[in-house]
């Protein structure tokens, strides 16, 4: 049976283009609205920021937080979506400027795991098991203002805190190798699959890929795709484009490299992805040029160049692959992908 996929993205994919050099193009939507636009669009889940979910969650208390958290899972369940995961947001805050969980304050550490710890309940009443950490600012700008040893240890100490803590949670890690960080401490699925090793449940630490940052620690996604799942720990996706090494640019899935696309949907189709209920996220950002009523093109044209690749690698003719791979004729192997492509 042909694997049936299931899409996701999150709130912050409806974005405002806000960069650097100005204000945002675009003035913020509300929750509810973009949870209507994800209904209309026909997604089935969405994915969730602990304060996605609970805004201002650093002045609320831990009953308030809870009760927010049921309101939102009440909208969700009415909207027919479900929670794909939720992720700590540990780079916003005065406490997490100098990394969360590798800060070399330990009152900033504490707050970091404090905060995870709630992350994980408000995951527990949206009804996910995973919990995402895309560890932003663990990492140095400069080498000699941590230890790496010392970072390792602190990160592995913090992921048994949070495993303890539960004992059905399961962490996907999302690396990244750069960006807001010079360097940063987990930078690819090697690295995160080898940290799980050292926790107190391996079973428990698997991984999320996203396109643009493999290609940004000048990886092939579609290769990070295939390690992973060797390892039964690709628990999440985020697919997305990026046009060589530059700021992170989540552009929409195809739009820099059709073929890098095309090789990801091939990696996701010979692994079964989605088999164990994992879904296909879009973490994309529309252009910052985008007008209103264009908002949320990027999301519907990812899922459309999604599926369109799919029939492409369904119908690629994997019989003359194979004859030419026996026969070392990578060039002809090279065109037959080109021509399939073109159509
Ligand atoms: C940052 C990024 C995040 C994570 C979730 O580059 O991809 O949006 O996916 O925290
Ligand atoms: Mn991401």
């Amino acid at each position: 049976m042909p694997q049936k996929y299931k899409f996701c993205f999150g709130p912050w994919n409806i974005s405002e283009g806000a960069d650097p050099y100005g204000p945002p193009p675009r003035a913020p939507k509300t929750f509810d609205w973009k949870l209507e636009a994800m209904k209309n669009l026909g997604f089935d889940a969405m994915m969730f920021h602990d304060d996605d979910a609970v805004p201002d969650i650093d002045t609320k208390s831990p009953k308030q937080i809870l009760a927010e958290a049921k309101e939102v899972k009440k909208k969700l369940s009415d909207a027919g979506l479900v929670a794909e995961m939720v992720a700590p947001r540990l780079w916003f805050s005065p406490n997490t400027i100098d990394g969360a969980y590798t800060s070399n304050n330990p009152a900033h550490r504490q707050y970091a795991i404090d905060r995870s710890l709630r992350c994980i309940e408000i995951a527990k009443v949206l009804g996910t098991d995973v919990i995402v950490l895309w560890l932003a600012r663990e990492g140095t700008y400069m080498r000699e203002s941590k230890s790496g040893r010392q970072s390792i240890d602190l990160l592995v100490s913090a992921f048994d805190k949070m495993l303890g803590a539960d004992k059905k949670i399961r962490l996907a890690i999302e690396p990244k190798p750069n960006e807001p960080m010079d360097h940063a401490y987990i930078p690819t699925i090697g690295h995160a699959l080898a940290v799980a090793h050292l926790t107190r449940d391996p079973k428990r630490v698997g991984c999320v890929i996203e396109s643009a940052h493999a290609i940004l620690a000048g990886l092939d996604p579609a290769d990070e795709i295939d390690f992973a799942m060797s390892f039964n720990k690709l628990w999440s996706l985020h697919l997305n484009a990026q046009n060589g090494l530059k700021f992170d640019q989540d552009k929409p899935f195809g739009s820099a490299n059709l073929r890098v696309a095309f090789n990801q949907v091939r990696a996701l189709e010979r692994n079964h992805y989605g088999s164990d209920g994992q879904f296909v996220c879009f973490d994309v950002h529309p252009f910052r040029t985008t007008k209103e009523e264009h908002w949320l093109a990027h999301l519907d044209n990812s899922r459309k160049t999604f599926l369109r690749l799919l029939e492409k690698s369904r119908s690629f003719d994997e019989k003359r692959a194979k004859a030419l791979i026996s026969d070392r004729d990578y060039q002809a192997l090279d065109q037959l992908v080109i021509e399939h492509l073109l159509g």
